[in-house]
């Protein structure tokens, strides 16, 4: 049965939504600078150091952008699914404000070039003690969420004994839970390594450690986005395209497989890192093809949504189902497109993963041509998609059809932004161009030169892009302030009449954290006590322009 959200609710969702949307929009203004930048015929005014941008815009959308939007949208499906009790809704509260303090410490530590370190914080770069506090203060407030959820869940259940938990709740949980396990890793870095450093009370620092943390938390992180457009596309889509859910017990096991796969796999990230034993590197490789397995689960359960509905309608043929969707939705055609993205970005992901061809592309633009289909489009899209109906369910008013018009030019424009500049970075990271640098012609060299091409396509994709950021924010305001007030659905779909009952051994909770546990252990054990007893010189810290700081 599905819950009303009450007006408290509504209320913290929306703070999480607002501040998803300024960064959207302070993320996206940066990313139209760098374009420009490597394109060679611009140069940032007043001395502004490159790097700070860079570090603004991968902060503020790959790690403010994405957990305020996801954290705000698990908690409007916890509370339409199993509910909060007031005292739930106060520590969620809590962990809101103790988040944005957080954030807005990191934020002004970076806008002040205190922490020219890019999103991923890689040592011996320093940035200022501020800057790992308030990252670590996210982190905290994302903890308290992650209780509250737990507790909720864990109240649904003991009230419901010999029901099946929600579905979208059930996935809610399984992400915090990755979340909290992968976060550990980062915390530990923080408090352990980066904080002590910064603060002067050690001279130098593991890096080889500081990395391995730091990737045991990045690959997680990448899943940490990518579970809540799967929750859209197994569960909401389904509603919006007049269907039914496939199959819930397929879903929850392709939640428990990320639980299960996501974590142990961060060396893939560090492939080319010496110091790293390739034993240890080629385990996780092998493990990092296992996390694939969901996804194509996934791809094969959004086919099967989309015929057995079209079907169902009686449309016919081989491919005569596909004319039944509702192209004409933006709730449906945002994430659909996120979708047809993911088919070559998770190709490239298989790429990337690939021991031996990482090493052609480590390093280069292709990786953030990757991330840019993954992140960028697969993800943001299908956020896009939710928010459409998300914002004016929580605000009491209608998803119009001029805004709905609105939605599809801007779904428009950014698949075009995102297909020139992303294919551009896939070419030029082949031909080596260099990923995290500023714009140089490398003194000339006829490489660089065969780069120039690829780098204005990316500066025509990005501006496109930014174009569409800021019809995106328009259509934020417009849903919130000025659409006409009514009743918006909050889609969430059903089983089929005749589905299979869900297995119980779905919920074996204690099972499922004991595996991860044990594949944790087992994937990083080894590698960490290397790196630690066998630690490399320690490092100086370093600040943008290289140099010791
Ligand atoms: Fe990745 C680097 C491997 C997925 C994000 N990745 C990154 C970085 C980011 C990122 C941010 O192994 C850069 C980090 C940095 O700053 O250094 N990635 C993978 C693999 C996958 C993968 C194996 N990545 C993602 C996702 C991301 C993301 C998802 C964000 C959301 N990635 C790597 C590796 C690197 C890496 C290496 C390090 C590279 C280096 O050297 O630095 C897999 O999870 C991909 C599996 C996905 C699929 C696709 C399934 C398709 C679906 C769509 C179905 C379509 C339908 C449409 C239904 C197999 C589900 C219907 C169509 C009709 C016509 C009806």
């Amino acid at each position: 049965m599905e819950l009303r959200l009450s007006k408290n609710e509504r209320r913290l969702v929306m703070s999480y939504m607002y501040v998803a949307f300024i960064s959207l929009f302070i993320g996206g203004l940066m990313g139209l600078l760098q374009v420009l930048v490597r394109s060679g015929n611009f140069e940032l005014p007043w001395g502004i150091n490159y790097y700070t941008i860079l570090t603004v815009h991968g902060v503020i959308l790959g790690l403010v952008l994405t957990t305020f939007f996801i954290i705000g949208f698990q908690n409007a499906l916890m509370g339409k699914t199993v509910g909060y009790s007031k005292k739930q809704l106060n520590w969620a509260w809590i962990g809101f404000a103790v988040m944005t303090i957080g954030m807005i410490i990191a934020a002004i530590t970076i806008l002040v070039g205190k922490a020219n370190v890019l999103y991923t914080f890689y040592a011996p770069l320093q940035a200022h003690p501020a800057f790992y506090i308030g990252i670590t203060l996210v982190v905290v407030g994302s903890w308290i969420n992650a209780f509250v959820n737990f507790r909720q869940f864990y109240m649904w259940k003991k009230k419901h004994p010999d029901e099946k938990s929600p579905l979208l709740a059930f996935m809610v949980v399984i992400n915090m839970l990755m979340w909290l396990i992968a976060t550990l890793g980062v915390a530990t870095a923080m408090l352990v390594q980066f904080i002590p450093w910064s603060l002067g009370y050690k001279n130098t620092i593991n890096v080889l450690l500081s990395r391995t943390l730091f990737w045991y938390f990045g690959h997680p992180l990448v899943y940490f986005w990518l579970l809540p457009a799967y929750m859209a596309w197994y569960a909401i889509i389904p509603k919006i395209i007049g269907g039914k859910i496939f199959s819930d017990t397929l879903a929850r096991f392709s939640f428990i497989l990320f639980l299960f796969f996501s974590i142990p796999v961060g060396l893939h990230h560090q492939l080319t890192e010496p110091g790293l034993d390739s034993t240890w590197k080629f385990i996780q490789v092998i493990l990092t093809f296992m996390v694939v397995i969901p996804s194509l689960m996934t791809a094969f359960s959004m086919f099967a949504t989309f015929e057995i509905t079209g079907r169902k309608k009686g449309y016919g043929g081989l491919f005569g189902w596909l004319k039944h969707l509702p192209w004409s939705d933006v709730r449906f055609l945002a994430p659909f497109i996120g979708m047809l993205a993911f088919i070559p970005g998770g190709a490239g992901g298989i790429v990337n993963a690939s021991y031996q061809i990482n090493t052609l592309v480590h390093n280069t633009i292709w990786v953030t041509g990757h991330f840019h289909l993954t992140a960028a489009t697969t993800v943001v899209l299908t956020f896009f998609g939710i928010a459409y109906w998300l914002i004016p369910h929580l605000t009491g008013r209608k998803l119009t059809k001029s805004v709905n018009r609105l939605g599809i030019i801007q779904t428009i424009l950014w698949t075009v932004g995102m297909l020139i500049m992303s294919i551009s970075m896939h070419i030029q990271g082949l031909i080596g161009g260099p990923r995290r640098s500023a714009y140089s012609d490398y003194g000339g060299t006829a490489q660089a030169t065969e780069w120039g091409a690829y780098q204005m396509a990316q500066a025509v994709g990005g501006t496109i892009l930014f174009i569409a950021i800021v019809l995106m924010v328009y259509i934020f305001v417009k849903m919130i302030f000025f659409s006409p007030k009514g009743e918006e659905e909050f889609p969430i779909a059903q089983e089929e009449d005749n589905a299979e009952p869900t297995p119980r051994w779905t919920e074996n909770w204690k099972l499922w954290i004991a595996i991860t546990l044990v594949l944790i252990l087992f994937a990083y054990t080894v590698p960490i006590m290397d790196v630690i007893q066998n630690a490399p010189p320690g490092s100086a810290p370093f600040d943008w322009p290289i140099g010791n700081s």
